[in-house]
């Protein structure tokens, strides 16, 4: 019977076509996206370091809510050379976004743009968040400065987002403390898109927070590249010490000497303690080391680990020239000056011992990553800086 055949075969073909139907269907479905939602922010504060500060509080806030961080680019600063204009670095051009999965649930923000934003957030359902003081400088004082001047205009820029209204809170900070409150005033279900016009997060880090710094692991072509230039230039064992002594440097620690600040000033927790009834004094030479202290703290901790090779990494003046003299010669003293400051700070954090500056966030995250690693560091000014808690 060649109908009984035939039959079968049309049969066969129309499941066939029910299932390609079906796949094609699943494929083009939107992403779904977390019913927990979103937290979004610019990276609006400072340069690198005080991003880097500002990230690993917002990841913990993020955890806190269950919410999942959409992860923001960096934002580079190029007024000084081409394009004059504001770079922004994905994440993951330095990093890998898969170690913070460890942690709690990550996407890139250029990821949620492309792929949940059109579903999610679409243009029309763009809601901003800010405390109520925030949105008073506004025309209408509701409004969130999210696009107000730079670099927050050309950061949604990128992504083309416009915000259409404003979600004003008050009485609550971006801490733990305050869960119960954010999740009450903000629900995922009525309130999926968080999005903040900077970081949910204090400046410097808390030291809660210094261990999530575990996560944020280089990515393959920054180890590459780092590793290249060690194995080429430098000799192990080797001294690496960061250099924080430009002139906007210079201005901010005039500070100390006006006795206007106090131990905490900027990152300096980070030597001085994080607890301010036991932190210790916050000296000149701990904000901007001379020449005097910079040799002196070479000296020493080039004998101690009997050191081949210094690395400097710096904002200004490298003193190549006068650290060469100090060692006459038998030390190898080398200053890149790479195009790429995240090459300095990955050079740094490989080094044997690591001399940092007190009270910069460029330092720090140097320092974190060091402590994450059980390797030593000290700071001009201080050779034995106080063990912190997330030191093993
Ligand atoms: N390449 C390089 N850049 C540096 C160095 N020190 C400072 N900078 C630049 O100056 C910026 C300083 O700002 P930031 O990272 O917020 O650190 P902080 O101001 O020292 O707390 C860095 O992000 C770098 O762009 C250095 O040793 N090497
Ligand atoms: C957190 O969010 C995830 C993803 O939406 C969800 O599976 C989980 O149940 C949430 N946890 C809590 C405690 O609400
Ligand atoms: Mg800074």
């Amino acid at each position: 019977m060649p109908g009984r055949g035939a039959a079968a075969m049309a049969d066969f073909g129309c499941l066939l076509l029910l299932l390609l139907l079906l796949l094609v269907l699943v494929l083009s479905r939107p992403a779904s996206g977390d019913p927990a939602g979103y937290l979004l922010y610019c990276p609006c504060m400072g340069r690198f370091g005080n991003q880097a500060d500002h990230f690993l509080g917002s990841l913990a806030f993020a955890k806190t809510l269950n919410r999942t961080l959409a992860v923001p680019p960096w934002i580079e600063y190029r007024h000084h050379r081409p394009p004059y204009t504001n770079l922004h670095v994905s994440y993951t051009e330095y990093f890998k976004l898969e170690p913070l999965l460890e942690y709690h649930r990550v996407i890139s923000l250029e990821e949620f743009m492309e792929k949940l934003a059109p579903m999610h957030w679409p243009p029309g359902k763009r809601v901003a968040y800010c405390f109520e003081v925030a949105a008073q400088r506004s025309a209408d004082k509701r409004s969130c400065p999210m696009k107000d001047g730079n670099p927050f205009g050309p950061f949604w820029d990128q992504f083309s987002v416009d915000f259409d209204r404003s979600e004003l809170f008050r009485g609550i900070s971006f801490s733990s403390y305050y869960k119960d409150q954010w999740m009450q005033r903000f629900p995922p279900s009525e309130h999926p898109i968080l999005a903040l016009p900077g970081a949910p997060a204090q400046f410097p880090v808390l030291e809660e927070h210094r261990p999530l710094h575990k996560y944020v692991v280089w990515s393959d072509e920054m180890v590459r590249k780092g590793e290249e230039y060690i194995h080429s230039l430098l000799v192990r064992p080797y001294v690496g010490i960061h250099l924080r002594i430009g002139s906007d440097w210079k201005n901010a620690c005039k500070m100390l000497k006006d006795g206007t600040a106090g131990p905490h000033f900027m990152a300096s927790p980070q030597c001085v303690g994080y607890d301010r009834n036991t932190a210790m004094p916050l000296t000149m030479d701990m904000c901007l080391p001379d020449l005097t202290e910079i040799k002196r703290a070479l000296k020493l901790w080039v004998k101690k680990v009997e050191a081949k090779s210094v690395y400097i990494a710096t904002d200004s003046d490298p003193y190549t020239k006068e650290i060469q003299q100090l060692f006459q010669g038998k030390v190898k003293v080398v200053n890149l000056q790479p195009e790429v400051a995240q090459i300095d700070l990955y050079i740094l954090g490989q080094s044997d011992h690591f001399i940092g500056n007190c009270v910069s966030s460029f330092t720090a995250f140097v320092k974190r990553e060091r402590d994450v690693h059980g390797r030593p560091s000290s700071f001009f000014g201080m050779d034995h800086p106080p063990r912190l808690r997330d030191e093993f």
